[in-house]
């Protein structure tokens, strides 16, 4: 997707802190960091709304989430974490490519 900055950092055109990647995910560091650890974690596949999501796209957040489970104790998220995806102007949405925030590393408020 064209200037999409999400769809750059998947295509390696933007540099990124990576954690984790393979064939349909990217996980990378959040570049304004709301906690100590802030992880992005962004499907390869552009899409930019939590509400544009089909069956497909349900079941790619589905295997996304299952990723992260398999994997935050090698984040620094192993007490923890909390997961947020914003929608649209209200919720702060700034990046329109469907992420979720991994918060964690300390206790979070709300
Ligand atoms: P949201 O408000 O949910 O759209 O969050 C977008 C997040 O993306 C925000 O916390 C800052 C982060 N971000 C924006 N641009 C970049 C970038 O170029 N690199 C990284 N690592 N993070 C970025």
């Amino acid at each position: 997707m064209d200037n999409c900055i999400f769809c750059k950092i998947i295509a390696g055109e933007i540099p990124s802190a990576k954690v984790y990647e393979d064939e349909e995910m990217l996980v990378f560091r959040d570049i304004e960091p709301k906690a100590k650890v802030h992880l992005l974690c962004v499907p390869k596949a552009h899409f930019a709304y939590l509400s544009d999501a089909d069956e497909e796209k349900a079941a790619l957040i589905g295997r996304m989430l299952q990723k992260v489970g398999a994997h935050y104790h090698e984040w620094g998220l192993e007490a923890g974490y909390r997961v947020v995806i914003n929608q649209g102007e209200n919720a702060g949405q700034t990046v329109m490519h469907l992420h979720m925030h991994l918060l964690g590393g300390e206790t979070l408020g709300w």
